[in-house]
């Protein structure tokens, strides 16, 4: 556990994928620091609520900034710190909980502005910090503590949703290779606009997806994660759609364009209208 908070009391599960993430996280931040001649303290971390959220109390090394917010509600805050300090790399830690559930509606606006965060969403398919409640993400049919008869819905699709609201950088990827996640972690930092990498991050007490993702041929599970081929184009749009109508989970880089932020479209405005006082803004909307 993290050496710079001894205070805090939170551990994550043995095994827990949320382990993995945090070393790419880790590396992302490092080298994301170093490339761009920046201080540790230009990253700020924005935590939703659940275990994946305990993860800007548990990161060793380098300490960024971090809040630990409200349930769901990771953009609205990064939309807030960079509102104030665009010059900060906001990067929001939620889990599919927090992300897809309560927090869903930001999700489509915050896309829409092209605004400028990274989110690494830590998808294990449960609520895991309240003790393994069903998910957007869970199963149909799935036994937990909230559905003991099996769940009711359809599971959702995050990477469809993604792509259908928008979002101008979408990547895929599981919590058992760090070294490879920090790179898309990394490559999202510095994309200019709106990126998610969504991690595959199994909760080793409520949902041990382990063997599901990566497979276990001596018991004939084929594995449901696979590798996005060298030919994918992740700027054709009609080629990344496809790729998310195949069975199973793709991992690696979906979709990616390159646009205005909202930070750009409001230089633009200030550039356009000038310095106003608060009066004349007021005004202004009246006519
Ligand atoms: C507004 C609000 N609603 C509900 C909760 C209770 N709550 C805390 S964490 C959580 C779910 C966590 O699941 P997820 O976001 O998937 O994170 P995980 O623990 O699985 O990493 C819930 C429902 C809360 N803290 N605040
Ligand atoms: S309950 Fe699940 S998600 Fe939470 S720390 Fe344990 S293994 Fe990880
Ligand atoms: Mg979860």
């Amino acid at each position: 556990m993290s050496k710079r908070n001894p205070e805090y009391d939170f551990v994550w599960c043995p095994g827990c994928g949320d382990f993995g993430v945090r070393r790419a996280l880790e590396f992302a931040l490092a080298e994301y620091t170093i490339e761009n001649e920046k201080p540790h303290g230009s990253n700020v971390i924005v935590a939703g609520i659940g275990c994946s959220g305990n993860m800007v109390h548990l990161m060793e090394g380098d300490q960024p900034f971090g809040i630990h917010g409200i349930h769901g509600r990771t953009l609205p805050i990064a939309l807030g710190i960079k509102s104030g300090r665009d010059d900060l790399n906001a990067v929001i830690v939620a889990g599919d909980g927090d992300f897809l559930s309560i927090g869903a509606e930001h999700i489509g606006p915050a896309a829409q502005r092209n605004l400028d965060v990274t989110c690494v969403i830590m998808d294990n398919g449960v609520y895991g910090l309240t003790k393994g409640q069903s998910s957007p993400t869970s199963d149909i049919g799935m036994v937990t503590a909230s559905t003991p008869y099996g769940k009711i819905e359809i599971p959702m699709s995050p990477l469809n949703y993604y792509m259908t609201v928008g979002v101008s950088y979408i990547a895929s990827y599981y919590s058992s290779k760090p070294k490879i996640l920090a790179k898309y972690i990394q490559q999202a930092m510095d994309h200019r606009g709106f990126s998610i990498v969504h991690v595959q991050s199994p909760c080793t007490t409520y949902n041990d997806t382990y063997d599901l993702l990566k497979g276990k041929p001596r018991d004939g599970i084929k594995g449901l994660a696979w590798e996005i081929p060298d030919d994918h184009d992740p700027s054709n749009e009609k080629s990344a759609k496809e790729l998310l109508q195949k069975p199973g989970i793709p991992l690696g880089l979906i979709y990616k364009f390159e646009g205005k932020t909202l930070q750009d479209r409001q230089q633009e405005i200030r550039e356009r209208i000038g310095e106003k006082t608060v009066e004349a803004n007021l005004a202004s909307y009246t006519v």
